[in-house]
């Protein structure tokens, strides 16, 4: 039996990644394909918690403190993953471990630089491919104000979306397939299903995992 593959959506705010994400899990469902949706932060479990109530104001976490926080929200889905992967199912994730650095990183924490914060996801299945949704300022401002959470003000969108470029040039690059998010719900569809199903009828190897830089 082939392997699920490991799909991850990533992009700025009001980029339509969850929308995308779930169209894409209904069409493959749809074509009989095996899929399981997943997001992070996942919420549901007791440091998904933690981290809501720190999103949403109701508790403040020390910079290093919050990050190892996501970062544990991911590895505490690790044999979730697998087990899907391994059985056949691809799994489709909605923002991973690049909005947990560039979210870090942008807080400009002197000791949180991209490497710093990258560390402690060094290991974690590695997708076969990073969905990212391309954004313009101008389009973003479009589609509305920011939420209410943190993280949602300008400033901080302006250096997410510079750290996103510098992850887009590292060593994993490669892996990013940047989609234009600026056209219709529906032309932006096509284009990632177009992608999914590419991989899907793919050959490949064995899962890989995060490296180091
Ligand atoms: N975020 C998300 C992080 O700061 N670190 C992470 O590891 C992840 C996965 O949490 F502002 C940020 C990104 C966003 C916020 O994301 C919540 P959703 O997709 O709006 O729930």
């Amino acid at each position: 039996m082939a392997r699920g593959k490991l799909i991850v959506f990533e992009g700025l705010d009001r980029a339509g990644k969850t929308t995308q994400c779930q169209m894409l899990v209904e069409a493959l469902k749809k074509d009989g394909e095996k899929v399981t949706f997943m997001r992070f932060p996942d919420r549901t479990t007791p440091i998904g918690q933690m981290i809501n109530s720190y999103l949403s104001g109701e508790s403040e976490q020390e910079d290093h403190v919050i990050h190892l926080l996501f970062s544990a929200n991911r590895w505490e889905a690790v044999p979730k993953i697998l087990e899907a992967i391994n059985s056949g199912t691809t799994v489709i994730i909605d923002r991973y471990y690049y909005s947990g650095i560039v979210y870090s990183a942008a807080k400009q924490n002197p000791s949180m630089t991209l490497e710093w914060c990258r560390h402690p996801d060094v290991g974690l299945p590695r997708p076969d491919i990073v969905v990212f949704l391309h954004i313009s300022p101008e389009d973003a401002a479009k589609r509305g104000g920011y939420g209410t959470e943190r993280y949602e003000q300008k400033a901080m969108q302006d250096r997410v979306r510079e750290l996103f470029k510098e992850v887009r040039q590292s060593k994993e690059g490669g892996d990013f397939n940047v989609i234009d998010a600026g056209g219709s719900v529906e032309e932006v569809q096509e284009s990632i299903y177009d992608l999914a199903k590419g991989l899907l009828e793919d050959e490949s190897g064995p899962l890989r995992t995060v490296g180091e830089w």
